[in-house]
């Protein structure tokens, strides 16, 4: 199943997050049991190229290859789904014009504009003809607009109905800070809890997906009961400081 079909199967689905641009490295998170890994070109150190070789392990390993664009890079979003990628999140979409400009260059017409060019996409996603190419890719992509500031809360109901926006994306951190007006980062703000359950249960009752970056993993439970059913685990350079830290810390102790 691609992630879309898992996604209207109502799946849970795990991503791992890589901010490392290496291929080798993205290889690693692919080898585990996560169901996807997301490579993050926004705060991660992602990049084009970086991007375009990482999607062959995360594919090889059966995963679902998933990128991060950076903030207002639409463009970026259909060339991250020429390299092979299935799904783009696209951070700080904050009104209905944004989700449109994103639609456009998530979805060939007649739903937006995506250019004709999936060089490497095709192969790697076992593509044979370009027609049926065209027809199911407009469904087997999936956007994910993030959520995180209080303007793109005001306009949910409208990105929501923006045809071509598959699913919202919500960024804790972001959203605690836009929340406190600045006052305070905290991805699990209590305060915060009953505004991000509402956002799942609108999505889904507007026919579309919920994610959200799990910064505690504790939450997940909770976040799953909200209805949110793809979920994002901290990045390898957070696995690997703990991995680490374990190991020197008990061979010291032992
Ligand atoms: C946020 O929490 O703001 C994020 O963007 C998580 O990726
Ligand atoms: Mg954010």
């Amino acid at each position: 199943m691609n992630l879309q079909e898992r996604l209207a199967a109502d799946q849970v689905v795990f991503t791992a997050w890589s901010g490392v641009p290496d291929a080798l490295t993205v290889e690693i998170m692919a080898l585990q049991g996560f169901d996807a890994v997301t490579l993050d070109m926004q705060h991660g150190g992602h990049h084009e190229d970086s991007v375009l070789r990482s999607v062959v392990p995360v594919r090889h390993a059966g995963k679902h290859a998933i990128v991060r664009i950076p903030v207002g890079r639409f463009d970026m979003a259909s060339r991250a789904l020429d390299f092979g990628a299935e799904a783009v999140i696209a951070p700080m979409v904050n009104s209905v014009a944004d989700a449109r400009l994103f639609a456009e260059s998530m979805k060939y017409p007649p739903v937006g504009g995506r250019s004709w060019g999936p060089t490497f996409g095709f192969a790697r996603m076992g593509g044979t003809s370009q027609m049926d190419w065209l027809r199911s890719m407009n469904t087997a992509t999936v956007s994910f607009a993030m959520i995180e500031t209080r303007s793109a809360l005001e306009d949910l109901d409208g990105i929501l109905a923006t045809p071509g926006i598959d699913a919202i994306f919500l960024g804790p951190s972001d959203f605690s800070i836009a929340w406190t007006n600045g006052a305070a980062i905290n991805p699990t703000l209590e305060d915060m809890m009953e505004a991000v359950s509402d956002i799942a249960a609108r999505a889904r009752k507007a026919g579309k997906y919920a994610g959200i970056f799990v910064m505690d993993a504790a939450y997940t439970g909770r976040y799953v009961e909200m209805g949110y059913r793809f979920l994002a685990l901290g990045n390898e350079q957070r696995c690997m400081a703990l991995g680490a830290e374990a190991l020197i810390t008990g061979a010291r102790e032992s």
